[in-house]
């Protein structure tokens, strides 16, 4: 994914988004969740207030379930409001419906602190919708099945900055826009943008597990991932996401990705698991 590191933007665009929200919330619902029962056992007092709305109970199958408005707002607060819209993140989520959907509840909550983390790393909490640094065009002349059209850029896009043309390739037919003739769609359409980004979340490639079966346990370390030092835990999302900058040398990236991770697992009052480093695992 193309990189992007930059501090938390603390910010008065904080309350005007809390506003807004008041504002909307009450159209929306629980999304595609209809019979989400979740919000109603709200406990009035809590000192965490990110997980006061969250109900081990969930009636209906959908992430929106789990991340109900409120929590996305708590999630990402300095997020592009008029682009990244809880109901594109909903939209989009239809498509990947394992997202933040199987495993226990703490499981569930587990793979939204990770999402999180790394949509933290990569767009400073859903603001950034292109990589800043415009300049790579992330094009990898040697794939024969997606070769770059001519003139495009494929730098990172989205909550997590998908980037080259072989994943912008593979994406297109799972998110409904050939994004590979087209890759700057999925700038100008919030859905498209968590779809690209979902669909990375959610899908294998050759050897390679997706993020998400890692951390709904159920990827297996082959023999040869063993002797690549890869284990189970939010490390190896790390070595998936961008392991040939970030796994198995020193970089300050996975640190961030770490210390974003374990922040948000406290958000959601759950615990990180182990093996969270990717510093001595080789790159997928
Ligand atoms: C935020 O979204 C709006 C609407 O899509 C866009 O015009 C603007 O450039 C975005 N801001 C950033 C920092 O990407
Ligand atoms: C592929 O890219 C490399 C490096 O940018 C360049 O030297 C090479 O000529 C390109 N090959 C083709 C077939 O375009
Ligand atoms: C956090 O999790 C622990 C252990 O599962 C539980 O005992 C505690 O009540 C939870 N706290 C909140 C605020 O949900
Ligand atoms: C290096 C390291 O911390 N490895 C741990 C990864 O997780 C497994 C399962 O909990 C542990 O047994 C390893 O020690």
């Amino acid at each position: 994914m193309g990189l992007l590191l930059q501090p938390f933007f603390g910010s008065i665009l904080v309350a005007i988004a809390a506003l807004l929200l008041l504002l909307v919330e009450t159209g929306t619902g629980g999304g595609w969740c209809e019979s989400d029962g979740s919000k109603a056992a709200s406990p009035s007092s809590s000192s965490r207030p990110a997980v006061a709305h969250l109900s081990p109970i969930t009636p209906c199958h959908g992430v929106g379930a789990l991340v109900t408005q409120e929590l996305y707002d708590e999630l990402y607060p300095n997020r592009n409001k008029s682009f990244y819209t809880y109901e594109s993140f909903l939209d989009a989520a239809r498509s990947f419906p394992t997202f933040g959907t199987q495993g226990s509840y703490k499981t569930r909550l587990r793979e939204i602190a990770a999402f999180s983390a790394h949509v933290q790393l990569e767009t400073s909490g859903l603001f950034y919708v292109e990589e800043i640094d415009q300049s790579f065009n992330y094009c990898d002349n040697t794939s024969i099945q997606y070769p770059c059209a001519p003139g495009q850029k494929y730098f990172g896009r989205g909550p997590l900055q998908l980037s080259w043309n072989y994943n912008y390739g593979a994406a297109s037919a799972k998110v409904g826009a050939n994004i590979l003739a087209k890759p700057y769609l999925v700038s100008q359409d919030p859905v498209l943008a968590f779809k690209s980004s979902l669909w990375f979340w959610t899908t294998p490639s050759g050897t390679i597990p997706s993020i998400h079966e890692v951390l709904i346990g159920k990827w297996k370390p082959s023999k040869a991932d063993r002797e690549a030092g890869r284990k189970p835990g939010f490390g190896v999302t790390i070595d998936i996401i961008n392991g040939g900058f970030e796994c198995g040398k020193a970089s300050p990236h996975p640190q961030y990705r770490i210390i974003y991770f374990k922040e948000f697992c406290k958000q959601l009052n759950v615990s990180t698991g182990p093996n969270l480093s990717c510093a001595n695992m080789q790159p997928f």
